[in-house]
């Protein structure tokens, strides 16, 4: 949203020059043993599966990252993607199929559970919602585990094109009362849609400034 963007000079031209990058595709792994360490820091994105991850991260990036993103077979990885040796973007497999509860048993759950408890260089989760829904039972579940463990999250609203604007400060009060209940979530929610590139820049900055 244009008003949560800065006209700072330096953080516009950090964002420029962050994104300017190329991005390529480093691996995608299924076990927290053969990820490797690097020295730059890393952003995750997460949400439920079709909530707009790989848009999203296709849309900072450029179309650069797009042909290895959606690739099938991958979903059940944590797919890396290095930005000019500056940052890591990982892109980590969806949740929410059907609608059981969440339980951290399957083999990818626990990849999942190990890579947040354990990644030093993991900045930032983003956890990207859809507007038409607002927060689900699972993502729920999912903010209460990043709570428990600590790991420092942003909520991210995909597809706002899909509602009306003047629904979107309803869904905003509504969302930024829900984190009240949860200590690790920033306050701040970003709206963003890939369709309009709304809040895209906002995020490009947001990450440029950690
Ligand atoms: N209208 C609209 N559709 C979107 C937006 N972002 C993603 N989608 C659509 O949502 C579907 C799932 O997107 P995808 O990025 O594959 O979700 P993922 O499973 O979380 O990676 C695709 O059909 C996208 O075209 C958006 O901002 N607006
Ligand atoms: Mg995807």
């Amino acid at each position: 949203m244009v008003h949560n963007q800065t006209h700072d000079p330096k953080i516009a031209l950090a964002t420029k020059n962050l994104f300017a990058n190329p991005c390529t595709f480093v691996a995608g792994v299924s076990s927290i043993d053969i990820i490797k360490q690097y020295p730059f820091p890393e952003v995750a994105f997460w949400g439920r599966s079709n909530v707009g991850k790989s848009s999203l991260m296709n849309a900072i990036i450029g179309s650069k990252i797009a042909r290895t993103s959606n690739t099938p077979g991958r979903t059940q990885q944590l797919n890396f993607f290095n930005l000019g040796d500056k940052l890591m973007l990982v892109d980590m497999p969806g949740y929410g199929f059907a609608n059981v509860p969440l339980k951290l048993k399957h083999e990818w759950e626990e990849l999942i559970s190990a890579y947040l408890n354990e990644r030093d260089q993991l900045k930032r989760v983003f956890l990207l919602i859809d507007a038409r829904h607002g927060f689900k039972k699972n993502d729920i579940e999912i903010m209460h585990f990043l709570d428990e463990i600590g790991c420092i999250y942003q909520i991210l609203v995909t597809k706002a094109d899909k509602i009306s604007l003047a629904a979107h400060p309803k869904l905003k009060a509504a969302m930024e009362e829900e984190l009240l209940n949860h200590p690790a979530a920033r306050p701040e929610i970003i709206l963003t849609s890939v369709e309009r590139k709304q809040g895209i820049y906002e995020l490009q900055q947001y990450i440029a400034m950690l």
